[in-house]
């Protein structure tokens, strides 16, 4: 929660310290006292994102030497006292003197120095714009310790910092590198008067790390949580990334739970001035259309941009060639659209560039316009060549694509009469009990799960300012069916009706106004069980799809109802989760009742659901961040595609270690 983003630029001048430290100190401190001032620019936030950035800019550092081609290992490290440590095995951060900085170690301007890392005539692709490349430096000013060890010409050296980018020993020849041992280890524990909170997640370090060793062809990543070690006497969780083929091995792993219409995994790459793509693809039997993943410098560009609209414009052209060119178009049949050609589509579109130009809401969307005809160049040639050498899967992928639009002219033409009259808002749903407020900024809709939950929701509820939407058994998985049976779903349907502001991917509609909606929090209400968070991901997964502009404005929330209750004398106490409960019994040694978990939100009565969840006063909402909903979404797309079983045994594995992302 309040991952709020800085919007205006720091100062970059800091006031001087005076007093308590060396004129060394006072200098490293006002050459990073911005960064501590404030973090959210250089990091996003101070949240969990903010959090977890850390610990990709140090990896980020270290895959520019693996881009480079000098580092081929990359370890990261939770320690069970809070900090990360990070191994690569490069050159090394240079330990001579520094030629514009006379006083002081190359390794000590690159840790204390704002984006001194790139100053170094380094080669290859820094990430920089976004949120990454902001160097080591800002981890450092955000740290209460940091140490380098750092392997070079057969020596090891060290060099240490607290309270937040302050020397505390330079750097010094400590003894014997390990033989033949290169490279840079940094542990840093992230300052807990900056952070919300210091605790990282392992599951969102996994999936990161993850997507960096699919993206960079044959580098290892090694991720080990020791933090459970200490506690539980367990053995550290480890998990092992490399994939020798890259980009290839992603699109097989994002298929691997669907039924691919063809083995082989499609490749294609293209490089001119130095600018780099990349782009692996293969079809499924489903019928998504935006299993398009697009990367710059490896950063997930989550709303697309020049790279993806160069990719998309020459698939549709590339394919509409060679179809009619093949006769296996009727001369009198328009084009197939980009939608028909994608659905199902898995593709990886990686380019690496120069100077990439982050935009959008979330920085997240590649703005360099050269990257639009680089890529649509590459992918042109590279797919119509594709196609010309593997004529039985291009006959696979255009009869799918005929299919599809066979489908979407039909569906248009019914929902043109039928739906049209729903989708604008003729009339509110007959499920929905309404608030009386008519202002959005007061009115909540909450989404409850089941309609018993939803009778004891709607007595509990403040009729004025908040309504009640029950949606009932599992709503329709939005990636999995075409778009236009999204539009038939019942419980779809109530709810676009009752939001009352349209939908994105609508014919007919002028897609989704967030000036329409008729509330401003969207609570989403569910059991904090595995079905709970089924629905709650599905949800997540429409309003991402669908309304994504509701994320965008940060009008998502998720309530927390508890999960155990307990007796203390007649009283009822109940804990939102284990940390609580776990808190709860700090101190109460001789606690003997037992703790009820409890299994649904129906059996709470109106009373206690108002009292622990609904009331404004004392409920937590966790706000949906847009950054979160895509996660879940590409989290959904990954690990659950098409196969039920797979689906079910990662909500299995995964519904206790997670919150909103517990698919
Ligand atoms: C500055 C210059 C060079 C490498 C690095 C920094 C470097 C930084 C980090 C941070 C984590 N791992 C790292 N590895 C290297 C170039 C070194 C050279 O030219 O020898």
């Amino acid at each position: 929660m309040g991952d709020a983003q800085p919007a205006d630029a720091a100062s970059g001048v800091a006031a001087p310290v005076v007093g308590a430290y060396n004129a060394d100190a006072i200098t490293v401190l006002e050459g990073l006292e911005p960064v501590r001032e404030r973090p959210g620019m250089f990091i996003g936030s101070t949240g969990p994102n903010g959090l977890h950035h850390l610990v990709y800019e140090v990896v980020d550092n270290a895959v520019d030497e693996a881009m480079a081609g000098h580092c081929s290992l990359i370890e990261v490290t939770l320690r069970a006292d809070g900090s990360c440590c990070v191994a690569d095995d490069g050159r090394g951060i240079p330990v001579e003197t520094h030629s514009q900085y006379p006083n002081k170690s190359a390794a000590e301007v690159v840790l204390t120095v704002l984006h001194a890392g790139g100053k170094f005539g380094g080669s290859g692709y820094k990430v920089s714009g976004g949120l990454h490349g902001v160097g080591v430096s800002v981890v450092n000013a955000l740290s209460c310790e940091l140490e380098a060890l750092i392997d070079r010409d057969g020596r090891r050296w060290r060099i240490q910092f607290h309270n937040g980018g302050e020397l505390v020993g330079e750097v010094t020849d400590i003894g014997p590198s390990p033989v033949g041992r290169t490279g840079t280890t940094i542990t840093f524990r992230p300052d807990d008067t900056v952070f919300e909170q210091v605790e990282f997640r392992a599951q969102t370090l996994t999936e990161r790390l993850q997507m960096m060793a699919f993206l960079n062809a044959g580098l290892r990543i090694v991720f080990t949580d020791e933090r459970r070690l200490a506690t539980h006497h367990t053995v550290p969780t480890l998990h092992e990334f490399c994939y020798p083929g890259g980009i290839r091995d992603f699109v097989r792993h994002l298929n691997e739970s669907s039924e691919a219409l063809f083995d082989e995994v499609g490749y294609l790459s293209a490089a001119e001035e130095g600018d780099e793509v990349e782009i692996a693809f293969q079809w499924n039997n489903g019928f998504n259309t935006d299993g398009l993943h697009s990367f710059a410098n490896g950063i997930n560009t989550i709303e697309g941009g020049m790279h993806a609209e160069g990719f998309r414009s020459a698939l549709t052209s590339a394919v509409n060639a060679y179809a009619r060119d093949r006769k296996m178009l009727r001369p009198d049949d328009g084009n197939l659209q980009g939608d028909d050609i994608r659905e199902g589509l898995t593709a990886v579109v990686s380019v690496r560039l120069h100077s990439p130009q982050f935009e959008g809401q979330t920085k997240a969307k590649l703005g360099n316009t050269a990257m639009r005809s680089l890529v649509q160049k590459a992918a042109y040639s590279g797919l119509s060549e594709w196609l010309e050498e593997h004529p039985s899967e291009a006959k696979l992928v255009i009869g799918k694509a005929v299919d599809a639009r066979r489908a979407r002219v039909a569906a248009q033409k019914a929902r043109n009469t039928v739906r049209k009259s729903a989708l604008r808002g003729a009339g509110l749903p007959g499920k929905l009990t309404d608030c009386s407020s008519g202002d959005p900024s007061e009115s909540e809709l909450y989404i409850v799960e089941g309609d018993s939950a939803g009778g004891s929701a709607k007595e509990a509820r403040d009729p004025a300012t908040m309504a009640i939407l029950p949606i009932r058994g599992k709503i329709l998985n939005v990636q999995r069916c075409r778009p236009e049976r999204i539009f038939d779903n019942n419980e779809i349907g109530a709810l676009i009706s009752a939001i009352g502001a349209g939908v994105e991917g609508a014919t007919g509609e002028g897609g989704f106004d967030i000036e329409r909606v008729r509330y401003r929090k969207v609570i989403l209400l569910c059991d904090a069980d595995v079905d709970g968070s089924h629905i709650r991901t599905l949800l997540l997964t429409f309003f991402f799809h669908r309304m994504r502009a509701l994320l965008g404005h940060g009008c998502v929330y998720i309530a927390q109802p508890p999960l155990y209750s307990t007796k203390v004398g007649t009283e009822t106490v109940y804990l939102k989760d284990d940390r609580a409960k776990t808190a709860f019994l700090t101190g109460r040694p001789n606690h003997r009742n037992e703790f009820q978990r409890l299994k649904g939100l129906g059996e709470m009565d109106a009373q206690e659901l108002w009292d622990t969840t609904m009331d404004p006063q004392q409920r937590t909402l966790l706000r949906v961040t847009l950054e979160e909903a895509a996660t879940a979404d590409l989290i959904f797309s990954i690990l659950m595609g098409d196969d039920v079983d797979a689906r079910r045994g990662f909500i299995q594995n995964n519904a206790s270690d997670v919150r909103f992302l517990d698919v």
